[in-house]
């Protein structure tokens, strides 16, 4: 085969991954190695699977597994795999970053924990059939927003809800709280709302985040139009079954765009999220602006904008208890961690982040 042709053929396998011409450009000097290129659709132990322009490789990744967590492969990423006839085969390296969804494994502890790679959409998917916790939502879409990626709620199961203007005060409310974001409503059940959430999902890749039981799994195998996720037995609507998915797994979509599928997280510690929070509670930096005083900490200070509005019913007060909370919470864990550390991890996909949306946003004109 002939070099042109090669890789016409890589574009062609890869494509429907999210292999794009950027993704080349990055490959390219690891060409002449003899190396594939290739996206992580699943690890596990020291182990992962690699979709290449030769179908799925087994590949170890004991090579780019170091001490640091942060640097460990993940689903998402895009790597440079060993070719055939090297035993085992290594995953020698992966291409840096454009974006990334990380947690703190626990709050007390300072360890970063990298969920899914080079995503467009982090959907936060949140079950109806449960108490809307909207504090856990604001800290989901704190690490959401910090990704890199564009955050969207999505409100599972709403056949569930009794009546129309349930669903309508349960929608609004999750809408306050989540400024900027688009909140979706489906009911897998019913089959509604899932062209809405197909359209989002239909350019780039999409994570599914959120806790077990939420029906991320059922939302994959809807869209998929087949059941390939495992989802959790009938009648367990509290969420707190076991976790039914246990891997990160990514899948092709057969109307385009690529899903991440996640084991449920039952809590998720904020990590380096300072600029997240700030956009999950947009509208209190807004407000802020416009206090008295530059260090307002809107606590009893005159001409506080913040207290004005919930003196006035405009910001509950809810909204500024949690950004303080959150805020907070994030102080702690930067404390704790390397500053080095964290801009060496960032550097990388700040940059290609921006790179990568502003060449999508030109692409297709997109809806954020
Ligand atoms: N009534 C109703 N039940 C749903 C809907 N979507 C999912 N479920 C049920 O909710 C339960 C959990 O769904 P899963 O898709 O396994 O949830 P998950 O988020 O993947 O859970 P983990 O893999 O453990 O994280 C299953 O019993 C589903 O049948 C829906 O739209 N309506
Ligand atoms: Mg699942
Ligand atoms: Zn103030």
């Amino acid at each position: 085969m002939t070099s042109s042709s090669a890789a016409s053929s890589v574009f062609s396998a890869l494509a429907p991954y999210g292999w794009d011409e950027a993704w080349a450009d990055e490959f390219a000097p690891h060409e002449p190695d003899g190396l594939l290129p290739g996206r992580v659709i699943r690890v596990d132990r020291g182990q992962c699977d690699v979709l290449t322009a030769e179908g799925v490789v087994r590949a170890d990744t004991a090579f780019v597994t170091p001490h640091d967590p942060m640097r460990v492969v993940c689903t998402g990423d895009w790597v440079a795999v060993e070719p055939e006839g090297s035993h085992p085969r290594y995953v020698r390296t992966y291409l840096p970053r454009r974006t990334a969804f990380v947690r703190s494994t626990s709050s007390e502890r300072s360890e970063g924990q990298i969920l899914a790679a080079n995503i467009d959409h982090a959907i936060v998917a949140v079950s109806l059939a449960v108490e809307l916790d909207l504090g856990r939502i604001e800290r989901f879409l704190a690490l959401a927003w910090e990704s890199g990626a564009q955050p969207v709620v999505v409100l599972t199961k709403a056949d569930l809800v009794p009546d129309a203007v349930t669903l309508s005060h349960l929608v609004e409310d999750v809408e306050t709280t989540a400024p900027g974001v688009p909140v979706l409503t489906v009911s897998a059940t019913l089959g509604e709302g899932l062209d809405v959430l197909a359209a989002v999902v239909g350019g780039g890749t999409s994570v599914l985040l959120g806790q077990s039981g939420a029906g991320k799994s059922t939302l994959a195998n809807a869209l998929l139009g087949e059941d390939v996720m495992e989802v959790q037995a009938a009648r367990d609507v509290d969420g707190k079954g076991r976790h039914t998915t246990t891997t990160r797994n990514l899948l092709a979509l057969p109307g385009g765009g690529v899903l991440i599928d996640t084991p449920g997280l039952r809590g998720v510690g904020l990590w380096d999220a300072e600029s997240g929070v700030g956009q999950v509670f947009a509208e209190i930096e807004a407000l802020a602006e416009r206090c008295r005083f530059h260090d307002c900490a809107h606590e009893s200070e005159p001409g506080c904008a913040v207290l004005d509005a919930i003196d006035a019913g405009e910001l509950p007060e809810r909204r500024l208890e949690s950004y303080r909370k959150l805020l907070r919470e994030n102080q702690r864990i930067v404390a704790k961690t390397d500053a080095r550390l964290r801009a060496e991890i960032r550097k990388d996909w700040k940059r290609k982040g921006a790179e990568g949306r502003a060449a999508m946003d030109a692409k297709r004109g997109r809806w954020r």
